[in-house]
């Protein structure tokens, strides 16, 4: 008898070494897209065992979500949030405001201040509500400065001043539970982005508007510097906001190099890069950690293919065929150790 016990409780600890999830105690997440969840077997079987977090890859954006100007689309968004909770999974949302993806009814759209607010406050407390309670947090700005620190012009910039506090704060009353982020990249190599952002945080608080969390976003390559991704890491963690690596993958091939091989060496330099986020992320405190989410599943479902025309990525854990690769064990021993 005790033998068995013992056995099950070994094979249970076997068991749970298995999944990087069960490695790690912050949520493991990944963006989906609605059409692969429901026609490739392989994808979802990932989805559902793998993660413990889902953001929609582009369906709940405002092009896709809000089509018309007095019809908002959540057929989509809808079967990702069904999903999530049959599975017991957090479901983030992404995103509210952005400059891209923007339904042309909106880009066309004639006003005075005040109609392009009731615009914009329409569209995130609509969208906001009809998630509540489904959607743990939101993005609710996206990618609002350029490199040298300066506001990203935009329709939101350009026709309403202070949008990005006034829409946190109509964020925050459509959903007064929601972890509210701002979420942008390449804070990494660009100090003056990166300041930019905590300069927003430290307004924002002073002001008392509610924002919880910061995104980084981490779309990261072989060739970005370990020390600036530890600075930004560490300058986020200061703020003492949630932090969320929201878009992870890193890329082998950033130069796009047609005759690019995918060897050892490449992985190697690819798997040191998702230890170190990984590593770093263990030793922020766990109030702060919302968890790490994976820009798609599989190498080839990642955007970074199709968006740069670049047949040869691989900037994911699992492979064309859904098998894990070798980086995934990686970090499964190094946070055991860890742990
Ligand atoms: O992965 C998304 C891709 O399918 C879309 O075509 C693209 C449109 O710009 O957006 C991609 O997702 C972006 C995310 O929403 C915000 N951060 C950058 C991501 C990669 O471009």
């Amino acid at each position: 008898m005790k033998l068995i016990v013992l056995l099950l409780g070994l094979s249970t600890i076997a068991n749970a070494q298995n999944l990087l999830k069960d490695a790690i105690a912050f949520r493991l997440g990944a963006s989906v897209n609605p059409r692969l969840l429901s026609e490739n077997e392989a994808y979802n079987d990932i989805a559902k065992n793998e993660l413990t977090g889902l953001t929609a890859e582009n369906h709940m954006k405002m092009m896709l979500i809000h089509p018309a100007a007095d019809r908002f689309d959540f057929v989509k968004g809808d079967e990702i949030v069904a999903f999530a909770a049959a599975t017991g999974k957090r479901m983030h949302g992404h995103t509210l405001v952005w400059h891209n993806q923007v339904p042309q009814w909106m880009k066309d759209f004639q006003g005075d201040q005040k109609a392009w607010e009731d615009l914009l406050k329409n569209h995130i407390q609509t969208v906001v509500e009809h998630y509540k309670g489904k959607v743990a947090g939101w993005d609710v700005v996206n990618e609002s400065f350029i490199d040298d620190g300066s506001l990203r012009p935009s329709l939101w910039a350009d026709h309403i001043p202070d949008y990005i506090a006034k829409s946190f704060q109509w964020a925050h009353e459509a959903d007064p539970k929601a972890t509210l982020f701002y979420n942008d990249y390449g804070q990494d190599g660009h100090p003056k982005k990166m300041q930019a952002i905590l300069n927003l945080v430290a307004d924002l608080k002073s002001r008392q508007i509610p924002i919880h969390g910061l995104g980084l976003q981490m779309h990261i390559n072989v060739d970005s510097k370990r020390t600036e991704i530890e600075n930004v890491i560490a300058q986020s963690v200061q703020t003492g906001l949630a932090v969320h690596f929201s878009e992870l993958d890193v890329a082998v091939n950033p130069k796009n190099n047609p005759e690019f091989v995918y060897d050892e060496k490449a992985s190697a330099a690819q798997m040191e890069l998702f230890k170190l986020l990984f590593k770093t992320y263990q030793s922020i405190p766990a109030k702060q950690q919302y968890g790490i989410t994976f820009w798609n599943i599989s190498d080839k479902d990642s955007w970074l293919r199709g968006y740069f025309k670049r047949p040869k990525e691989f900037p994911l854990l699992f492979d064309d065929n859904y098998n894990k690769k070798p980086a995934y064990s990686e970090l499964i021993n190094l946070l055991n150790k860890l742990n």
